[in-house]
């Protein structure tokens, strides 16, 4: 079937988890070519995707909000997969109009292309429409839980979902819905979780604990991401959503713990800060509809060794980083965290 897919777009591709993908589906699908379009904000960078070969990929630099660019595109491809997105919720809670005006109006104008030129779509969303879990609450999401997001950027990502649904349920636009927990990996911005603490550590400044620590996360490489993704554009059933997670449940102290001692650091070696308004308690995703029906195993199982790939890139590739550094801390000191 993948071989229906000769032409897709990529929305968000000079970001994190879009930039991973492209070249995921570079080096698996052979057929495949790409067209990335990304309006570079803070969070692209265009060298994210500078190696890919130029004939398999074809970079556009524009918003997707700009309908006649997105309908030009459209009308030559047969898929696109769509990352792009306000994607930071501390940033969500210090200005949200960025976020309703990507996430959801961005949204709206992609699914009117694909409703236009007939495009299969593929919507990235994430595991915090769901909202949070306590602690010790045997559940973990699965794709009857009810949308309840928390957070401006959540709400947002919630608001874009039920957009698709209509869209496919309405107009019928082939569309299907992803749901992941949170991805690390390379290419990773460094105002993130795992990105700024190696960050601060390379820098000689300590790491940034919020509130108590014991927030847990459901941590996925991002690679394991992709191959998911690809496999629900191309396998999955048209209206359906698939929830992508790898088991991965860690609390945010142990993974600091994990970081400062694979960086040759204390246990102690960190500072707390404060909390974030609102702040979700637990995120845990069952992954068995994807697996049952598509197959779909993730690869990275080995969290540990996942790490310290990841930190090992980030110490090879401080050109990168280090221009956003400064002004990716600066913003946080001004919010006390
Ligand atoms: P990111 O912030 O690293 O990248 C977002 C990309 O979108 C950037 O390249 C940016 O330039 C581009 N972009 C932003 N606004 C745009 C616009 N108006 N027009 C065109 N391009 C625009 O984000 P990420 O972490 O790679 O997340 C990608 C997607 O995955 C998002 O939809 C996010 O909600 C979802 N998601 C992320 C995670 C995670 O752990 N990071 C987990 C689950 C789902
Ligand atoms: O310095 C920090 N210290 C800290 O304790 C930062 C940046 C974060 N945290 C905590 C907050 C969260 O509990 O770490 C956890 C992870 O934080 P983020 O990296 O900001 O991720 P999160 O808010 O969980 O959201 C991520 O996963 C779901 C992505 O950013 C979203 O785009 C995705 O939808």
């Amino acid at each position: 079937m993948a071989d229906r897919f000769n032409n897709i777009i990529v929305t968000g591709g000079a970001g994190f988890i879009g930039s991973n993908f492209v070249h995921w589906v570079l080096d698996n699908q052979p057929g495949t070519r790409v067209t990335v379009l990304d309006a570079l904000t803070y969070a692209g960078n265009r060298e994210n995707v500078a190696d890919c070969d130029p004939e398999r990929m074809t970079f556009v630099h524009g918003d997707i909000c700009d309908a006649d660019l997105v309908g030009r595109l459209f009308a030559d491809a047969d898929a696109c997969v769509h990352f792009a997105a306000e994607s930071h919720n501390d940033n969500s809670i210090a200005d949200p109009t960025p976020f309703l005006r990507t996430n959801v109006e961005g949204t709206f104008t992609l699914l009117q292309a694909a409703r236009d030129h007939g495009v299969r779509f593929h919507h990235i969303s994430t595991d915090e429409v769901y909202g949070d879990l306590a602690l010790d609450d045997p559940a973990r999401f699965t794709e009857e839980t009810p949308y309840r997001p928390s957070s401006p950027y959540s709400s947002t990502k919630a608001a874009s979902d039920m957009l698709v649904r209509a869209w496919h349920r309405t107009y019928g636009v082939p569309a299907t819905i992803s749901n992941c927990s949170n991805n690390y990996g390379p290419y990773q911005h460094i105002e993130k979780f795992i990105p700024r603490q190696i960050t601060n550590i390379l820098c000689g400044a300590r790491p940034k604990l919020y509130g108590d620590g014991l927030n847990v996360r459901d941590w996925i490489h991002t690679e394991d991401h992709s191959s998911a993704v690809w496999a629900i554009l191309t396998e999955g059933r048209l209206g359906e959503t698939y929830l992508i997670g790898a088991d991965g449940e860690r609390n945010n102290i142990d993974v600091l713990r994990a970081i400062l001692a694979a960086m040759g650091c204390g246990p102690d070696d960190f500072d707390w800060v404060r909390d974030r308004p609102g702040h979700d308690r637990r995120y845990a995703i069952d992954s068995a509809k994807l697996r049952r029906e598509l197959g779909w195993q993730p690869k990275h199982t080995d969290f540990a060794e996942g790490l310290a790939d990841t930190i090992a890139w980030y110490a090879a590739n401080e050109d990168w980083w280090r221009p956003a550094k400064e002004a990716t801390e600066a913003k946080y000191r001004a919010q006390g965290q």
